[in-house]
């Protein structure tokens, strides 16, 4: 177990519980120390598959630019020293992906490790994510998915998977998992105690850290995925604005921007009436209507049965709206608008993908309008059918089919037998905004129910994914980060946004560590009562996070202050006002206990 000196930095925001839990298993450790990096230069890990190609100390405020780093975005200056370690990781006979480990100086580290996931079609290691677990005091590995794209850390484009199977596994599953078997082996090659006498005799104990996962959007799905294929990789996965269906999502993607081209068609919606027109229709109608809080937040917007009629021209709803694509949309552009927020379904009725939810439209342009939607088209055209010739504008339901028989690399992740993971005593924590206009966040209440489903209907124990694996919908927030929403809650892709407090009531990640640790200290005390760990779990739920407290900065920009703070409630809760104390104060709000889970 981790030594009791190297948690008191993180106690902070660890609850009675869980400090108690720490000191309990940390009063026998003793101190850590670090070997030279520079002697973790041309070492192998992995029984020889993963091997060191740079292991460099930097110094505290390094300028990143100059070994290569800037054009990813943060950091650049304001980074503790730390030690930095890449790896070249053969994943295949006939592929390869590039990770690395940022290791802080020992008195610094938090004896966690962090996995960090990627964006979009990756191939870059995520920096900006790497950099947010360094500051934290965490270990921190992120992998380039088994491909180099640039310093583009989501990229968009795809064409590297055209006859490169192997590389399409990498970056739906493997390479993460193979990134993570490294990276604990290079923190315990790193950090030792110094009762060990030995290097060798510090590496042979089994890694006595906690490992932790944070994704957003391709991150998200890689860390459902590992959960389900790996599920000794993680204690804690943070999960966010996830695509767990992978094949249904992207072709979902397609078929909205579908629905509008070619731009001759009388449907077609411009633009800029996204924002201008259609988002404010849809707060007008279920805003301060249905939450009583007027602040351009839909905080539930299953409530929202927005009509868009109220936008036809001509006299309608009390209004005279008269000039098409100013201040008004035609019966075709209506009836096109209605279709999007729908689910896809096939021709008998099954679900393909949710549409979007009322609240997403003002950053719905960004996916509709470009002469080829994002992302989607480029997946089927290399993942699933291997053709650069495959015509987008051709996509159908049969399509989604035969993506599912194909299902690329194994990029779904929508296994819903969680039990190995639930069994070792994972958590995860998922959350989704309400107005991501790229992912619909329907999609993780879909997969949750379908988890939810699979414990009632097939293990028998209804409710008890509840014990292990919370959802949470977060009203008025873009994909991973921005709107109108508190967004800002310390999960991946959020670039190290702060927060109006530093503790795990507003820090998912911290959220997650204080769940994962509480919980196993607490199950320590049963566990010769557990027989069959996969029946009887029978661990504590820990310190499980009923609500998290977002934070809203003024015009998004934290010298300006905070803007307002609100509880995320867990799913299916949505916070209500008191209707007394400030609106703008989390304490004036509740999350009242309305559904099954
Ligand atoms: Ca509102």
């Amino acid at each position: 177990m981790a030594s009791l000196r190297l948690l008191a930095p993180m106690i902070g925001f660890l609850s009675h519980a869980a400090a108690a839990a720490a000191a309990t298993a940390g009063s026998a450790a003793a101190a850590t120390t670090a070997t030279a990096c520079a002697s973790l230069s041309g070492r192998t890990f992995s029984n020889g598959t993963a091997n060191v190609t740079l292991a460099t100390d930097m110094p505290q405020g390094a300028n990143l630019s100059t070994v290569g780093l800037a054009a990813d975005g943060p950091p650049t200056n304001e980074l503790p020293g730390f030690c930095r370690v890449a790896l070249s990781i053969q994943t295949s006979p006939e592929s390869a992906a590039t990770a690395e480990v940022w290791l802080p100086q020992p008195d610094a580290w938090n004896a966690r490790l962090l996995t960090v996931g990627n964006g979009g079609f990756a191939g870059s290691i995520n920096y900006a994510d790497v950099a947010w677990g360094l500051r934290k005091g965490f270990a921190t590995t992120s992998t380039d998915t088994g491909h180099d794209t640039g310093h583009d850390p989501s990229s968009p484009g795809a064409s590297w998977m055209l006859h490169y199977p192997e590389r399409t596994i990498d970056w739906a599953h493997r390479a993460l998992h193979l990134s993570v078997v490294a990276a604990k082996q290079v923190v315990a090659a790193y950090y030792r105690d110094d009762n060990h006498t030995t290097q060798a005799a510090a590496e042979s104990e089994s890694p006595s850290h906690y490992s932790y996962y944070a994704g957003c959007s391709t991150g998200g799905r890689q860390g459902l995925a590992a959960l389900q294929r790996y599920p000794a990789d993680f204690d804690g996965v943070l999960v966010g604005s996830a695509i767990p269906w992978q094949t249904h999502t992207s072709a979902w993607q397609t078929y909205a921007a579908l629905l509008q081209y070619p731009a001759s068609r009388s449907s077609f919606i411009p633009a800029g009436l996204w924002a201008s027109l259609v988002a404010p229709a849809v707060l007008e109608q279920c805003d301060v209507a249905l939450d009583g809080v007027a602040d351009g937040i839909i905080m539930d917007p299953s409530r929202c049965a927005f009509r868009p009629e109220i936008l036809l021209c001509g006299k309608t709803g009390g209004k005279t709206n008269t000039t098409v694509n100013t201040d008004c949309l035609t019966r075709d552009q209506v009836l096109n608008l209605k279709r999007l927020y729908r689910p896809w379904l096939t021709s008998d009725g099954q679900l393909i993908n949710p549409g979007i939810s009322p609240g997403g439209e003002s950053g719905f342009a960004s996916l509709m309008n470009s002469a080829e939607p994002l992302f989607g088209p480029e997946f089927y055209r290399n993942a699933v059918y291997n053709d650069s010739s495959w015509d987008w504008r051709t996509l159908s339901a049969a399509d989604v089919a035969f993506a599912d028989a194909v299902n690329p690399g194994g990029a779904n992740a929508y296994d819903p037998d969680l039990r190995p993971f639930e069994a070792r005593g994972g958590k995860v924590l998922h959350y989704h905004g309400y107005a991501d206009p790229l992912i619909p966040s329907l999609n993780a209440a879909a997969w949750y129910d379908e988890v939810n489903y699979f414990y009632e209907s097939v293990v028998g124990r209804a409710g008890d994914v509840d014990r292990f694996y919370r959802l949470f919908m977060v009203p008025g927030m873009g994909h991973c980060s921005g709107g109108a929403g508190a967004w800002a809650l310390d999960g991946a892709g959020q670039g190290g946004f702060p927060l109006s407090a530093n503790d795990s009531s507003h820090s998912l990640l911290y959220s997650l560590v204080d769940w994962v640790e509480s919980a196993a200290g607490a199950a320590t005390n049963i566990s010769s009562a557990v027989n069959d760990p996969l029946k009887h779990p029978r661990r504590t739920t820990g310190n499980a996070p009923e609500s998290i407290i977002g934070t809203k900065f003024v015009n998004d920009t934290p010298s300006l202050g905070v803007s307002f703070t609100r509880p995320i409630c867990r799913w299916p809760q949505t916070a209500v006002y008191n209707g007394v104390g400030n609106v703008d104060d989390a304490a004036s709000w509740s999350c009242p206990i309305t559904g099954i889970y």
